[in-house]
This record gives structure tokens, sequence and C-alpha cells, in this order.
């Protein structure tokens, strides 16, 4: 047997069965960072000579983030020039926009500034409730899941 031969033959010997490793799914997968095939599960994306495999494609799973809706309060005190200036500068209405929403609180006792992640929508009423305090206006600013 010629000396390349050999040396491979030794190298591929040494190395413990790659379908064991991946039916196991060890940690010492020979492809880091690929997805491991684990034992005994179907893969239901491949072909597995069927010809049918566009057909047995699974939807990626992609899982939209729970949502929330954040909320401004109606009070006798807050000016309304100051709900229509938190609303463009907090929540990015235009003056129109920021306008019928703090109408809408005004008239209704509650209105939405916006619907967003959890982290963006905490973050939102922290700037609210802070910015409001920094002003001395009793506004609040409240969110709730959708
Ligand atoms: N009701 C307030 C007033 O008459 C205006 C106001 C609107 C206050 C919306 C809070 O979230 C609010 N000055």
């Amino acid at each position: 047997m010629g000396k390349v031969k050999e040396e491979m033959e030794r190298a591929v010997n040494a190395t413990p069965d790659h379908g064991a490793m991946i039916a196991s799914g060890s940690s010492r997968s020979p492809f880091p960072g690929l997805p491991v095939m684990q034992a005994g599960k179907r893969d239901k994306d491949a072909d597995e000579g069927t010809g049918t495999g566009l057909a047995t494609k699974t939807a990626p799973k992609v899982k939209k983030p729970d949502l929330y809706r954040v909320l401004l309060l109606n009070d006798d005190f807050t000016p309304m020039e100051f709900v229509v200036h938190v609303l463009e500068r907090f929540f990015r209405k235009s003056p129109e926009q920021a306008t019928q929403i703090m109408l809408h609180v005004h008239n209704n006792g509650v209105g939405e500034c916006g619907v967003y992640t959890y982290e963006v929508a905490e973050t939102k009423v922290t700037q609210v409730m802070d910015f409001a305090r920094q002003n001395q206006h009793p506004l609040q600013c409240v969110m709730e899941k959708k």
C-alpha cells in the first residue's frame, strides 16, 4: 500500500464513527455549528428519495414576538400641549396624529400611543413617566399585552 493512502486510512480509523456521532447528537460533531440530527427523529425536510422534497418542506421555526400596547391615561391637570409633545417626541407622531390621540385620551379616558415588543414598550413607558415627573405633571403611561 502507498504511503499517502496508508496515512489517510490511519487518520480515518483514529476518529470515532461519524454516523454514530451524528445519531447520538455528540457535542464532538465533525461539523461544528451545523445542525445535528437527533437519534430516532425523521428529517421532515429530507427528500428521502421520494422526489417530493418540496412538498414535505416544513415552515422555518420563526415565532412572532408578543406585542404590547402603550397607553396614555387622561387626567385633569396635564396640559394638552404637553401630551401632544410627548406623543411627538417618544412615539414619533406627526403634530396632527399627536393632537388626534391626545383628544381621544381626553374624551375617552385612555388611548393607544403605539404597539411594541416588551422591552421597547417598557422603555417608552419609563421615558414618558420620567419626563412627566421632571415637568411635575401627573400624566400616566402604561403598557398592556395585546
Ligand atoms: N385632560 C387634560 C386637560 O384637559 C389633557 C390630557 C389629555 C391629559 C391626555 C392627559 O393623557 C392625557 N388638560
